[in-house]
């Protein structure tokens, strides 16, 4: 781990803004905790990528709490769509007014998650297939410089998950994004959770999305269950196939099918870091007692 982080301090070095790509649907999980710490104060902007799928609303909490933040900027956009991607140069020449023409170039870096666009992004500023793009985690191998201007270059970089404070939900809400390898989770605890947030925040829409009849009370378990029966997903003898039916919520929750959905708020953020803070100091405080039972069995006398 810490030679990722020496490598991003080092990497940093000949570097005038970074680009911190996140996803909108999930701003906070999928930001690097230790980002500002690592780049040292350089101007950093934030772009909240596939807005078209994120809950407008709650997008717009989003710009404010970052826009509020130190020598930061926070777009947000649809990395396909090139119009807008513009607004990313744009924002970058005010970041860095120094730099520019050709004896000093803005060199940016764009960093992030895998998956979260960051090669289509640099492909619509470059208005050509410049960097390799793809719907599953680990397209990018190599650090790629990409020439958009004669004075602005840009770094597409691999996509990395960042260690983190122990935040339970972001973990969830970064697997259902498809930031995660599908081997490193389990399809049904993550569309179960997924599910339960749904019905918190956006009561009624899986119901709508699935034809179920929304007056029957659920568990989320059963509503999974009545996803999979809708949807055909059931197994010789009958049985239905939670994982199938897993597998298809998180399909239409990545594609936007179940409509324009945010995993997360401002408010729910600091709530989340807030708890796994308290936990994190019981764990600590568990873990001191049992080396202090540890330390004064070890010095009792021996028998006899
Ligand atoms: N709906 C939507 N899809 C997007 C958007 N931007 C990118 N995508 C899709 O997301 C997927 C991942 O895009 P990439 O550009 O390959 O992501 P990346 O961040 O470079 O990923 P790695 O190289 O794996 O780290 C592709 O299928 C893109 O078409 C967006 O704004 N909205
Ligand atoms: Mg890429």
């Amino acid at each position: 781990m810490n030679s990722t982080k020496k490598a991003i301090i080092e990497r940093v070095k000949g570097i005038d803004v970074v680009i911190e790509m996140l996803d909108a649907r999930l701003p906070a999980s999928s930001g690097n905790p230790l980002l500002a710490e690592l780049t040292r104060g350089k101007p950093a902007l934030k772009v909240l990528n596939k807005q078209d799928l994120a809950d407008p609303q709650r997008t717009a909490l989003w710009l404010q709490y970052f826009g509020d933040q130190p020598a930061t900027q926070a777009v947000a956009l649809d990395g396909r769509a090139t119009a807008p991607v513009h607004r990313i140069v744009e924002a970058c020449r005010e970041l860095a007014p120094l730099r520019g023409g050709m004896v000093k170039p803005l060199r940016v870096l764009i960093c992030g998650i895998p998956n979260v666009g960051k090669s289509t992004v640099i492909n619509s500023l470059a208005g050509r297939v410049a960097a390799k793009t793809g719907d599953e985690p680990g397209i990018t191998k190599l650090e790629q410089k990409i020439v958009i201007a004669s004075d602005f270059y840009l770094f597409d970089t691999p996509g990395m998950l960042w260690p983190r404070i122990v935040v339970e939900q972001s973990g969830y809400n970064l697997a259902a994004s498809g930031a995660v390898g599908r081997n490193a989770y389990d399809d049904e605890e993550v569309a179960l959770v997924l599910l339960a947030g749904l019905h918190r925040d956006y009561p009624g829409q899986v119901e709508q999305r699935y034809k179920l009849d929304p007056s029957v009370p659920r568990t989320d378990d059963e509503r999974l269950a009545a996803i999979g029966r809708q949807r055909g997903a059931v197994l010789p003898g009958g049985r239905i196939s939670l994982q199938k039916a897993a597998e298809i919520v998180l399909h239409d929750f990545r594609s936007g099918s179940l409509g324009r959905i945010s995993l997360e708020t401002p408010d729910d953020w600091l709530r989340w870091q807030a708890e796994a803070a308290v936990k994190e100091a019981e764990r600590e405080a568990a873990r001191a007692a049992k080396a202090k039972v540890r330390h004064s069995s070890r010095s009792l006398p021996e028998d006899g």
